[in-house]
């Protein structure tokens, strides 16, 4: 049994708009369920989002899920591109283009890291609805390593294009 010190909360956002993105994204989640030295201790609603960047491609489905780990961050973030390439995403596709899942570390205890292909807290947490709200909903009294409680990030930006999914699920 590892240390129970060194179980670190953290932040994981899902999204996707090819295929059938709420099965993937279900599929996605039991995925991370099922990795090593993790919890799934939260799962948010799934949302349904216009589309930030090009509007010619279909809506998203996105979502946040909570989890304890033991893992470092280098080490989950290679768990879940591995994840993401098994449900058929294309790296290096168009920038800000359709994709089948994205798995994105939003927050990783109280560390900020500033690397070239990792940084955390996610550089555009601050900016999206289709995080902020979906993460207020799991963890309202959470605060972001250099930005601040999730609450007050989220009182600061439009709910507009941002709607509950599951209603239709
Ligand atoms: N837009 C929405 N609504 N949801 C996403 O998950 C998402 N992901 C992306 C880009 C292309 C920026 N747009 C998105 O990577």
């Amino acid at each position: 049994m590892p240390d129970a010190s060194r179980w670190v909360p953290a932040y994981v956002g899902l999204g996707g708009n090819l295929d059938d993105p709420q099965t993937t994204l279900k599929s996605a989640v039991a995925a991370i369920d099922a990795l090593p030295q993790t919890r799934l201790v939260g799962i948010s609603s799934f949302y349904r989002s216009a589309p930030m960047g090009p509007s010619d491609q279909p809506d998203y489905c996105n979502a946040v899920v909570a989890l304890l780990t033991t893992l470092e961050p280098r080490q989950l973030l290679r768990k879940l591109q591995a994840i993401e390439e098994r449900h058929g995403r294309v790296r290096g596709a168009q920038r800000w283009g359709p994709r089948t899942l994205d798995l994105d570390i939003l927050v990783f205890g109280h560390r900020a890291l500033h690397e070239q292909d990792l940084v955390i807290p996610h550089p555009g947490l601050a900016d999206r609805n289709f995080v902020l709200y979906p993460l207020a909903e799991i963890a309202p009294d959470l605060r972001v390593p250099e930005q601040g409680p999730v609450r007050a990030l989220c009182a600061r930006i439009s709910p507009v294009g941002l709607e509950k999914w599951s209603k239709s699920a």
